[in-house]
Parts: structure tokens; C-alpha cells; sequence
């Protein structure tokens, strides 16, 4: 095919391949979600609408994309891993990238009102997006609990800081005099003594942040078939499906790894 005179001006992309062998993480973050929390009347500090709508934005994105294994969400963020074979859109970072922010963006308009009801959505939000490779196991499972950790930090202040203004009266300047410098140790104590709230009976939803993984289900269905003699008869066959499944639990330790051994390939 003739090229036209013009086609030198495709040199000018630049290649952003992803190595190779790496898991490619892609995490997006609300923009300005302290602004569209308070616009939205999001409840304080955790709204489950807004984790709910979250959880299902990301759970559009794993179904509609090819080759996501895992992705955690807390607070206005998620991360998506994409299998470190992947190789949809040759790996290109922007691809990858924009395939997700646009996916998940417009899911949480599409489905807002089945989480938000008559609170009516009053501008079009957006999310950044960012791209990181991890070479290894080891490296990728400290990510994830890298984000695991900070949904904890800031869900245990969060949690002891709305506690001393809601239940215990405090302005939110006194609430947060009365926490600057405290370890998380005193936080537990204080919302036990003072407030007689155990933290680890919290939601774990808000405690350790939302987990998507692949779950193989079966699935049974009948149907009636016609034989050759005319005779009608029903026969019941099962096949295997994968759904994603929601989890709310520790993904720091060795156990989460432990039972789901399918989740990452093995290194080298
Ligand atoms: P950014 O990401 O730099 O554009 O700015 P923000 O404002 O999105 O900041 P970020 O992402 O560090 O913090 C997330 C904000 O979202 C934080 O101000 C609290 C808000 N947010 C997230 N989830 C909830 C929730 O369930 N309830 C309430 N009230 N606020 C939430
Ligand atoms: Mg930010
Ligand atoms: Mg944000
Ligand atoms: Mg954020
Ligand atoms: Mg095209």
C-alpha cells in the first residue's frame, strides 16, 4: 500500500513496552475526592455506597479487560494486576493504562444510581492512573500490602478521629489536638475505654480494603433434548465458570497467598 508523505509523523510514538516477565500494576485514585466526598454527602469516614460503587467499577474493569489476576481497593483508589505473561496490547503501558481509568470512569456513572439512589451525581468525575512493573513475587505482594497497610493507617485515625466528634462531642480541631502524636495502640485503647468499640469488630470491608480474585464456580443448568425416537428427555449438565469474587480479608500475611495459589506465576 502507498504510504502517504505524512506517515513519518508515526516515528514520533514513543515505545512504552513493558518489560517483560514484570507484573504490571495498574492503580487509579480519585481526583479530588475530598471535594466529591463533601459534594455527595459521602458518609464519614467510610460511605459503603462509595466503596459499594467502587468494588463494582473495578469488578466491570476485571470482566470487560483481559488478563487482570487481582485488584485491591480502599478509599478512592484501586489496583489492577495484570499477569506478568499478559501480553494484551503488546504490553503497552498507555493502552493498559487508559483501558482501565476509561473502563472503571465511566462504571461509576453507569452504575452510580444503583448505589447512590436519589442522591443525584452533580459533576462527571475523573481518576488518575498510573503504571508500575513488579519483578517479582516478593515485590508485588509488598505493593499490595504496601496499600493494605496505608487502608489501615488511615481507616484506624479515621475511625478514632469521627468517634471523638460524633459520639464524643469533640470539634474536629480538639479531635485532631487530641490525636496528633498517638500510636495506633492508644487509638485501640481509647476507642475501647472511652467508647467501648472493639476496632477489630469494625467492618472488615473498612478495615482491610476490598480484594477481587477470580473464583471458579459451577454451574449447573438442565435442558430438554429430543432423541431420535421423538422421546423428549431432560439432562442436567455443569460447567465451570470463573466469576470475580469480593474479599475483605488480610492479604499481608502468607495465609491469603497460601490458600490461592493460582493468584501469581511463579519467579524466574
Ligand atoms: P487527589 O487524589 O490528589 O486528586 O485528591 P483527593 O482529594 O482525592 O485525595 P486522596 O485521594 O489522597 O484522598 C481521598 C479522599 O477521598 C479523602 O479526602 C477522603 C475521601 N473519601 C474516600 N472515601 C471516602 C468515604 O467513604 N467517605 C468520606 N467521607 N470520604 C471519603
Ligand atoms: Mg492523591
Ligand atoms: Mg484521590
Ligand atoms: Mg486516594
Ligand atoms: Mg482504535
Amino acid at each position: 500500500m502507498a504510504k502517504s508523505k505524512f506517515e513519518y509523523v508515526r516515528s514520533f510514538e514513543t515505545d512504552d513496552t513493558c518489560l517483560r516477565n514484570c507484573y504490571i500494576v495498574v492503580r487509579l485514585d480519585g481526583r479530588n475526592f475530598h471535594k466529591f466526598a463533601e459534594q455527595h454527602n459521602f458518609k464519614k469516614p467510610n460511605d459503603d455506597r462509595a466503596l459499594g460503587l467502587m468494588a463494582r467499577s473495578a469488578c466491570s474493569v476485571m470482566e470487560d479487560l483481559e488478563d487482570i489476576a487481582i485488584a485491591y481497593g480502599q478509599s478512592d483508589e484501586f489496583s489492577f494486576v495484570f499477569k506478568r505473561s499478559t501480553n494484551w496490547f503488546k504490553r503497552r503501558g498507555s493502552k493498559l493504562m487508559t483501558h482501565v481509568a476509561s473502563q472503571f470512569s465511566s462504571s461509576y456513572v453507569f452504575y452510580w444510581k444503583e448505589y447512590f439512589g436519589d442522591q443525584p451525581l452533580l459533576y462527571p468525575p475523573g481518576f488518575d492512573g498510573r503504571v508500575v512493573l513488579y519483578p517479582t513475587n516478593r515485590n508485588l505482594k509488598d505493593y499490595l500490602s504496601w496499600r493494605q497497610a496505608d487502608c489501615h493507617i488511615n481507616n484506624l485515625y479515621n475511625t478514632a478521629f469521627w468517634t471523638l466528634v460524633q459520639k464524643g462531642g469533640l470539634s474536629t480541631c480538639e479531635a485532631e489536638e487530641r490525636l496528633n502524636g498517638t500510636l495506633s495502640a492508644d487509638k485501640n485503647e481509647m476507642l475501647f475505654s472511652e467508647f467501648n468499640m472493639n476496632y477489630n469488630n469494625e467492618s472488615p470491608l473498612h478495615r482491610k480494603g476490598t480484594t477481587l480474585i477470580w473464583e471458579k464456580v459451577d454451574e449447573t443448568s438442565t435442558k430438554t433434548i429430543t432423541l431420535p425416537n421423538e422421546e423428549e428427555k431432560t439432562v442436567t449438565f455443569t460447567r465451570s465458570r470463573r466469576k470475580v469474587a469480593a474479599l475483605y480479608c488480610d492479604i499481608i500475611g502468607d495465609s491469603f497467598w497460601e490458600e490461592h495459589p493460582d493468584i501469581l506465576e511463579k519467579d524466574g
